[in-house]
């Protein structure tokens, strides 16, 4: 049993190497430019009075990090034991000392708590200026949004203006589930019957993209979400056009023997009119999400997939593949059936269509 010790020579040879392993470890948890899931990007005033607790403590925690570590290491190599040295002289406790240790984390943890609690109550106030309010319901594994001052609902993609408050008022339809935008908000778990409250206002327009931030079943990984914040023109826009999906007074009905018009008969014919309503106005919840506006949604199946054809068309035609365990169940669509039902759900589109479909990370 004879095990040879390799060389600290040999040894050394694999450190650049790990370095590198490291360092592409470390970069494979980048998201694409402009498009970061992080805390360390705030981009709305909620976020930045945590990001403003979060540098303090960081701060204070450096300190105190190379003050103990700098004394440490200073001990170290200054009362370095020599071969023959006697045995050091043995004491036991020092009061003076032990006050010092204790009061002095004492302090640093009082200047960590004030700005703490102030955040935990400032972000707790309801916000006066105006908000616009958006209900925001988790569901297993998509989330749902309503904005009463407009009669409108819909699932996916949160719009909201810049440079105005939105309140949220969160709950949720089955079990629990958190709310999380990281460049915008902290986290809010979402409780059956009750009504958890958060807010933020951003002034930078953009996509910021959230996830379920607590465990809620087989596709809580694929419960993500996308925040888009809009010019106030913009927005209106975007609710004016989403209002209109799907209404009569929408550019009229399709052609009869359109693609659209197949899509639409097999929609009511499969049983997706079960699930999912395709008009946006005082619409209920249902089973599924919200389908007015999916046409020009970024992202499907709750930011799993991007919105393209085939993206569609594979999640209709097989979603138990795409997502295990969802609560859509396979509906035994041929290529025809889906390809119409593809047309009709590509036509219940909010007009102007966003400009590019946005790439993620998420997977396909
Ligand atoms: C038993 C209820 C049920 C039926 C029937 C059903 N769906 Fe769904 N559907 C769901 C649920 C639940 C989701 C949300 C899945 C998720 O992301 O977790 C969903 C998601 C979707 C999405 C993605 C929505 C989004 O916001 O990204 C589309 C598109 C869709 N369904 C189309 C259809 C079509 C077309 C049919 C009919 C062929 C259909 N569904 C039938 C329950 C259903
Ligand atoms: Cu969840």
């Amino acid at each position: 049993m004879a095990l040879r010790t390799p060389s600290l020579r040999r040894v050394a040879r694999w450190v650049p190497a790990l370095c590198v392993a490291l360092a592409m470890l470390v970069l494979a948890g980048c998201s694409p430019d402009g498009y970061p899931q992080t805390t360390l990007a705030p981009k709305a005033d909620f976020a930045e009075l945590l990001d403003k607790v979060f540098r303090r403590s960081f701060q204070l925690a450096t300190i105190v990090f190379f003050l103990v570590e700098g004394a440490l290491v200073w001990a170290l190599f200054r009362f370095r034991g020599k071969p023959g040295d006697a045995e050091p002289e043995q004491t036991h406790g020092n009061a003076m000392l032990e006050v010092v240790w204790t009061v002095i984390p004492a302090v640093i943890l009082v200047f960590i708590a004030i700005p703490t609690i102030q955040t935990i109550f400032k972000t707790a106030e309801a916000p006066t200026d105006n908000p616009l309010v958006i209900e925001v319901t988790g569901h297993q594994w998509w989330w749902e949004f309503r904005y009463p001052e407009y009669n409108l609902v819909t699932a996916g993609d949160m719009h909201v203006p810049v440079g105005r408050t939105v309140d949220l008022r969160m709950t949720t339809g089955d079990v629990v589930h958190s709310f999380w935008t990281p460049q915008l908000a902290g986290k809010r778990d979402v409780f059956p019957k009750r009504d958890n409250r958060l807010w933020f206002r951003t002034e930078t327009a953009g996509l910021y993209p959230g996830q379920c931030a607590e465990f809620c079943g087989t596709q809580h990984a694929r419960m993500a979400f996308q925040v888009v914040a809009q010019e106030p023109a913009e927005f209106d826009a975007w609710r004016t056009g989403l209002a209109a999906v799907g209404a009569p007074a929408d550019s009229g009905a399709p052609a009869p023997d359109s693609l659209v018009a197949q899509g639409q008969q097999l929609f009511a014919m499969k049983g997706c009119v079960g699930c999912h309503m395709v008009t946006a106005v005082g619409a209920p919840t249902m089973v599924g999400p919200n389908l007015a506006g999916i046409g020009s949604r970024t992202m499907i199946a709750s930011g799993w997939l991007p919105n393209t054809d085939e993206n569609l068309a594979r999640w209709i035609m097989n979603p138990q593949a795409v997502k295990v365990g969802v609560l859509m169940p396979n509906l035994g669509l041929n290529d025809e059936e889906a390809t119409a039902l593809v047309a009709y759900l590509r036509s219940l589109r909010v007009a102007p269509a966003p400009a590019a479909v946005a790439t993620t990370a998420a997977g396909n």
